[in-house]
């Protein structure tokens, strides 16, 4: 048999797309629009791995699925190139990030142009163009000119390797996310983006989203709400909120902690204590603030005494590690007796413990008590509220606490207002300039973008700090000596709005035009990590809001529909990495066995959101099928449908319809084998049912399909033509039932003759092709068959298959062991 030259039918497809741009779209016609995202890609200068490719062909399917559907398809990319990454794999070769960004890029796009992506190119986006990044200046300040941008003295995760601020969400295991250095805690002061603004909404919203499940609980945790109440406690003479959500336990609060970075730490630590306070502290800035939370409890005594607004008791103020600064005021009413954290605590130091909680079936006593009471009961000691159930007591408290005016019913979000300083240099410069007299003045409008001088010194510290003649401007204010602000931003500005620009990127005079965002969004259909379900897909969320209160936008959420792909293996299920040396690229497997034949693989595995194990045979199965096809294809015989074929075609076309809409393209490779395999035995078929089939297999194997609708006589394009309709009458009942019935049918009649010999049968072993795995159920065999029964993949390399009866397997009849 010849060689195919698929090399050259790809580039001369590519070609034709290209020219004939059939991925450029417009906001026009008759057609329904989908909007069909990809997560843009951080274009690293090792160019495409195997993840961005499982990552792109899935959205690719999926877009040229609809575009066959009729749909006007919006499918764009672009490159997320701003950031920490670009920077320090510059500094490491020697360039400057702006060549090394580019480079990477241009890379970047060859690559993904060869796997035939049905992008629209005109749209591409690189943030790192002072036009784009322009806009993240502008939105800064537009939010600064709300409040919603705002600099606070905070405490930060530190790296000192990466010597920058990180989020919290990129310093969650108390490690850098990029570097893995050991991150610390520095008190710097930060630029803030107001996400907490939109706590409620952020969380009210999530159950309307078609997003994975986890996705939306991971958010709604991270988002956190709790209920409870505010109460104030004075601290000499000042009132000091303090949130609880155990009002009912205020009459057994002993002591109140304090965050080490409360606001007003000054005025509680008193001069005694000081010398003590700050050996404390010495030895937690040594730590992450991930660290602090699983570190013992541990604290200091401030000096200051607190009153409860309830018994006026007068009670010591400690300073404690496990307070967090930035939530329910930064201060805990500790009660001993019924909070675990409380009672170690308290029992280190040597702090009294008072019960109010009387446990129905039993009493406590607090000279021995062993550990804290943190179940329900009824209220003791607790002067009027005796007696009451603890619910019903957290509300009668709150209510007697607000007459009084010492407190209040509220609720506190985790969510934390989002740090966006960085203090490197590949980022949007903040558009600030502090001037002494002025303070922080915004740039005017008109004076944006603020570009990245390209000269600066990289080595220690932040870059930008080196150009003084990019930092000294005037005062936009008062005209007198200002320095602009040297932090750059968080890169996840970049990719929170950037699906809306996508809608208009050649725009000049405005961020995007309303009503060309407004036809193409929301996203219909979003595919990505399940990594970024805290970060991007949270900013992203709350900048659309926030642009919607601007007036930009007419709806609330960005995507409709999210989907996660999942993780590509090694052979030997290890994480692919360089330093491992187990990575498959994408672009020598194509180039070895053809991107169609790599498209169908990555899809044909796995289930697109499950993990799965990269497998050379299995791609050389995908490069076997295609190879088929297309041989089939050259010696046609057209000819008519058997009753069977019809029915097969007609089944597969609402199979295959049905499993791509859901994204189960596994599934839809299995049928479209099986049509294959059954045009093949029978050796003919009509034009129409070849037409179909290739219709069918075409937003897998976009380029094979479009040379062989060529071959069929076809003038247009397959891409742009239209998906097949089923006629359920033609699918035919006998012909269609299911691999286990045929499997039970015909194994049971061989197992009759073993026994009839006198052989025992109590295990029966399958081995299957890989692609029926999916398709038998272990349940339903062992039922038909009466024994125990076992199946595997002839993949497998663990399975038990002591004579190779695996190599017997063939699709539609698995090997099979008798034990
Ligand atoms: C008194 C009390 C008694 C509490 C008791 C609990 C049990 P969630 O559900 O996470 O919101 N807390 C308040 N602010 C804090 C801060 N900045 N850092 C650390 N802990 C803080 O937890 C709210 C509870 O966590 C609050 O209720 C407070 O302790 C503590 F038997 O108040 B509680
Ligand atoms: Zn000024």
């Amino acid at each position: 048999m010849e060689e195919i030259d698929f090399k050259k039918i790809e580039k001369k497809w590519q070609k034709k797309w290209d020219e004939k741009k059939i991925f450029n779209v417009k906001e026009e016609g008759k057609k329904e629009k989908f909007y069909c995202l990809e997560m843009f890609a951080y274009p690293s200068g090792s160019g495409l791995h195997m993840g961005h490719a499982l990552n792109y062909t899935i959205g690719d399917i999926f877009a040229r699925f609809k575009i066959l559907q009729g749909f006007n398809v919006l499918h764009p990319t672009g490159y997320d190139a701003l950031g920490l990454p670009a920077e320090n794999a510059a500094i490491k070769v020697g360039t400057h990030p702006e060549e090394y960004t580019k480079n990477s890029m241009k890379n970047f796009t060859k690559q993904m142009k060869s796997l035939g992506f049905s992008y629209d190119w005109s749209r591409l986006i690189n943030t790192s163009n002072p036009n784009y990044y322009k806009w993240d200046q502008w939105i800064f300040l537009k939010m600064f000119e709300r409040g919603l941008a705002y600099q606070k003295e905070s405490n930060v995760n530190w790296c000192p390797s990466c010597e920058t601020v990180l989020a919290n969400e990129q310093a969650q295991n108390g490690a850098c996310d990029r570097c893995n250095t050991k991150v610390k805690v520095k008190h710097l002061n930060q630029w803030f983006l107001k996400i907490t603004d939109y706590a409620d909404e952020l969380l009210d919203k999530i159950d309307d989203l078609n997003w994975p499940e986890r996705t939306k609980l991971m958010q709604k945790h991270w988002i956190g709400k709790s209920y409870g109440a505010e109460i104030d406690f004075s601290i000499n003479g000042e009132k000091y909120p303090v949130f609880t959500t155990r009002s009912d336990t205020i009459y057994g609060v002993t002591f109140v902690v304090v965050s080490p970075y409360h606001s007003k730490i000054k005025e509680i630590i008193t001069k005694e204590q000081k010398k003590e306070v700050n050996v404390f502290l010495k030895k937690l800035n040594s730590v992450s603030e991930k660290e602090i939370a699983i570190l013992e409890k541990e604290g200091v005594f401030t000096g200051s005494y607190a009153i409860n607004p309830l018994t006026q008791e007068k009670i010591p103020v400690y300073m404690g590690n496990f307070v967090v600064a930035d939530y329910g005021g930064g201060m805990v009413m500790a009660v001993p007796a019924h909070d675990k954290r409380d009672f170690e605590f308290a029992k280190k130091y040597g702090i009294k413990t008072k019960i109010v909680i009387d446990p129905v079936d039993f009493e406590l006593n607090e000279k021995n008590l062993t550990e804290a009471y943190t179940e329900e009961g009824t209220l003791i000691n607790s002067e009027e509220f005796n007696g009451m159930t603890n619910s019903d007591a957290k509300e009668k408290i709150v209510q007697f606490l607000s007459k009084k005016g010492l407190g209040r019913k509220t609720t506190q979000f985790r969510l934390k207002d989002w740090g966006i300083s960085r203090q490197r240099y590949w980022g949007a410069p903040i558009p600030i300039i502090h001037c002494g007299k002025c303070g922080a003045v915004p740039v005017p409008e008109k004076n944006l973008p603020i570009k990245l001088p390209k000269k600066v010194k990289f080595g220690k510290g932040n870059p930008l700090l080196t150009n003084e003649k990019w930092i000294n401007v005037k005062c936009p204010k008062c005209g007198g000596k200002g320095k602009r602000e040297t932090d750059t931003m968080d890169t996840f500005v970049n990719s929170s709005w950037y699906f809306l620009r996508y809608c208009d990127v050649k725009n000049n005079k405005k961020i995007f035009d309303k009503e060309k965002v407004g036809y193409w969004n929301p996203v219909d259909m979003y595919i990505g990590g399940a990594e970024h379900a805290c970060m991007h897909l949270i900013y992203s969320r709350f900048y659309v809001k926030f642009l919607r209160d601007l007036g930009l936008l007419n709806f609330d959420e960005p995507a409709k529909r999210l989907f996660h792909q999942g993780m590509i293996h090694s052979e030997e299920g290890e994480k692919m990495s360089k330093s491992k040396g187990n990575v498959v690229d994408p672009m020598s497997i194509s180039k070895k066995y053809g991107v169609d034949a790599l498209r169908f693989f990555l899809v044909s595995v796995a289930s697109p959101d499950k993990d799965f194990e990269w497998s050379e045979k299995g791609i050389q199965g995908s490069f076997k099928f295609i190879k088929k096809i297309y041989d089939f294809f050259e010696r046609l015989k057209i000819g008519k449908d058997s009753e069977k074929i019809l029915s097969k075609l007609n089944l597969t076309i609402k199979n295959v319809g049905e499993y791509l809409e859901n994204l189960e393209y596994r599934k839809a490779t299995i049928e479209l084998r099986e049509l294959f395999d059954l045009i093949y035995e029978e050796g003919k078929a009509s034009r129409d049912t070849f037409e179909k089939f290739l219709k069918l297999i075409s937003p897998f194997c976009p380029h094979v399909s479009e040379e062989l609708w060529e071959k069929l006589g076809n003038k247009n394009f397959i891409t742009t033509n239209f998906w097949p309709e089923f006629k359920e009458v033609q699918i035919i009942n006998k012909f269609e039932g299911d691999l286990n019935k045929k499997i039970i049918e015909s194994i049971s009649e061989i197992m009759r003759k073993f026994e009839a010999r006198g052989d025992k049968i109590s295990k029966v072993y399958f081995y299957f092709v890989p692609f029926e795995i999916g398709k038998v159920s272990q349940k339903k065999l062992k039922e038909g068959l009466g024994k125990e029964v076992f199946i595997y993949s002839v993949q497998d390399k663990k399975k038990y298959d002591p004579e190779s009866r695996s190599k017997k397997a063939r699709p539609g009849m698995p090997g099979i062991y008798f034990e």
